[in-house]
């Protein structure tokens, strides 16, 4: 019953639907506590996601991951972390459109790889993916990241 934070991510295939996805954290009563949009270099996203490196899909995950840029979210709600993942549906998207297709992989995924959104899996994960992209608390300075296409 405790009210628990997680790190959600819309990735840079669905950046163009972001207000949909929006709508439905807040529908879905998650409450945004801190929101920033950058674009990760191939070293950010390989940090990010170092616990695959290795894997096949590794290049091609860092590569997409920062192809454009990415919205981040701290949300905050009772159960966050289980519940935006149920919100997220399974990691590959054609996998989501058969077995739940009201989620957001189903409705804003492209495959495999560019699955839309990303939730945190564990309160010790959270922890660190909040810390790596909600690093930067000074007021009133640009917290862009190295390399961001909007601003350059
Ligand atoms: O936590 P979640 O995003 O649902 O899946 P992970 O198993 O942690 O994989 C991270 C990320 O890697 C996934 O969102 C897409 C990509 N990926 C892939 O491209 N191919 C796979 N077979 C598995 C995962
Ligand atoms: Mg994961």
């Amino acid at each position: 019953n405790l009210q628990e934070t997680t790190l959600a991510l819309i990735k840079p295939d669905a950046i163009q639907q972001m207000g949909q996805i929006i709508n439905s954290v807040h529908c879905n009563g998650f409450v945004i506590k801190q929101l920033r949009m950058c674009q990760l270099t191939t070293q950010d996203a390989q940090t990010f996601y170092k616990a695959h490196s290795g894997k096949p899909f590794y290049g091609a995950l860092t590569t997409f991951m920062s192809s454009g840029p990415c919205v981040a979210m701290e949300l905050v709600a009772e159960d966050a972390i289980k519940r935006w993942r149920l919100l997220l549906g399974p990691t590959c998207t054609e996998k989501a459109k058969v077995i739940a297709p009201s989620s957001l992989r189903a409705q804003f995924g492209t495959d495999g790889t560019k699955n839309a959104c990303h939730g945190s899996d564990s309160t010790e994960t959270a922890k660190l993916e909040l810390a790596f992209f909600f690093v930067d608390r000074t007021l009133g300075s640009c917290a862009r990241m190295r390399n961001c296409t909007l601003c350059i």
